[in-house]
């Protein structure tokens, strides 16, 4: 999230119009306020799921967005709000998409003896990161690798390959990025 703020902060189509987390407390959200962003936090502990999607479709809606990011976003969505936001929701993935949807991607690689990873920027669809690629990162699986070591090397090609995938997603062209 914060390298796509930053990457905005430049030339570029979009612009920031809401940071929001189910989080309440999550440092992206002071870093997206210190940054001048608009903040919103649910709490979805205690909710239905339907009520927390509910109460998040509120300030997201008011924001009027082009386009929704999820980025470490944990929570599964509904069709219906999936909906909400149809062609134009995108989740980055740490897995080289279709592999590994889902979670502990990081140790599904290393059990399977994988000699690549990486993440996957894609269009989030009613299906577990199962929409459109719209973009991939590979990384070297490097021998010694522990799933924190991995994770940390996924995570730096994430913040390469999302704000390239998003300048040219807002420009209206979905030409994944492969990088
Ligand atoms: N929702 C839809 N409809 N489609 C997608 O592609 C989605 C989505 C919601 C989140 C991110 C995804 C990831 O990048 C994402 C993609 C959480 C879970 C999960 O099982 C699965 C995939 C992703 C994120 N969540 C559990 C739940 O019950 C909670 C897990 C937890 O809290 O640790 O929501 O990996």
């Amino acid at each position: 999230m914060a390298a796509l703020l930053a990457d905005m902060a430049g030339d570029h189509p979009g612009r920031p119009v809401l940071v929001a987390s189910n989080v309440p407390g999550a440092g992206g959200l002071r870093r997206a306020a210190e940054a001048g962003v608009p903040v919103a936090a649910v709490d979805h502990r205690g909710l239905s799921r339907q009520a927390f999607e509910a109460a998040l479709l509120e300030p997201l809606r008011a924001a009027r967005p082009d386009v929704v990011c999820l980025a470490g976003f944990m929570r599964v969505l509904t069709p219906e709000f999936v909906a909400a936001f149809a062609g134009r929701m995108i989740n980055i993935h740490p897995s080289l998409l279709p592999k590994y949807p889902g979670l502990h991607t990081h140790a599904r690689a290393l059990a399977a003896g994988d000699a690549e990873a990486g993440c996957s920027v894609h269009e989030v669809t009613a299906d577990l990161d199962a929409g459109p690629v719209l973009g991939q990162a590979r990384v070297p699986v490097l021998p010694g690798d522990t799933e924190g070591m991995l994770a940390g090397r996924v995570l730096q090609a994430e913040h390469r390959l999302y704000p390239a995938v998003l300048r040219r997603f807002a420009a209206g062209d979905r030409t994944p990025v492969m990088i």
